[in-house]
């Protein structure tokens, strides 16, 4: 069966993990640069202009955004690798990533989604690393397509799956482009 977009909500925010929700779904959860588009991917996903918050100014997902698609949760976690948000911002961000991904038993997933324009940074290296020492599926989606050529999207691509050593898809929240490979991956996590 595949996933009913229309069923979702949100859920809740969370600083902490005192605040998580209490429930069975499997979390997918999404993480990346601050602005590379982690909100816009989640409102692409459901055809909602609105679910998730987005907006021009980095930094804005200041804590965890829990919402529920059919029978998962996608997870919105803080952007991170911004070099304009005041340290003892960033200093809240790290323990609030990390003690999710480490903590989290509902965890099924990670979606790393990066700009596909960009060479990934020492930054996407290192979580790239971090994930995958975790053990636990993950896909990196390479966002904004539509900024660039078709021809360029599948080189760019290449050279991110190269550097961050996960499999990866080409999406864009304009266009929809990879919409559906990315819900064929979600699928796989829909339970009963
Ligand atoms: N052209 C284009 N613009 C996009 C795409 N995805 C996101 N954007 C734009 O990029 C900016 C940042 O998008 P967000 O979805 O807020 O990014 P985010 O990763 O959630 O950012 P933080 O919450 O700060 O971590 C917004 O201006 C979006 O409209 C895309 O696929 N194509
Ligand atoms: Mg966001």
């Amino acid at each position: 069966m595949s996933i009913n977009v229309q069923d979702c909500e949100f859920i809740s925010s969370a600083v902490k993990s005192s605040q998580y929700p209490v429930h069975d779904y499997p979390e997918i959860a999404l993480v990346g640069r601050s602005n590379v588009g982690k909100s816009s991917l989640i409102n692409a996903l459901v055809n909602r202009k609105k679910l998730a918050r987005v907006s021009g100014q980095p930094g804005r997902t200041q804590a965890l955004n829990f919402y529920r698609v059919d029978r998962l949760v996608l997870v919105d976690l803080p952007g991170y690798g911004y070099a304009k948000v005041p340290e003892s911002v960033k200093a809240q961000w790290k323990p609030m990533i990390e003690g999710y991904l480490t903590q989290r038993r509902n965890l099924a997933a990670v979606l790393m989604v990066v700009d596909i324009r960009h060479r990934p940074t020492a930054d996407d290296q290192m979580m790239a690393e971090w994930i995958a020492a975790m053990d636990i599926p993950a896909w990196i989606v390479a966002t904004k397509a539509d900024k660039i050529s078709r021809s360029k999207q599948k080189t760019h691509l290449n050279q991110i799956i190269s550097l961050l050593n996960l499999p990866g898809i080409v999406f864009s929240a304009a266009t929809k482009i990879g919409r559906e490979d990315l819900l064929a991956v979600l699928n796989q996590f829909i339970v009963g």
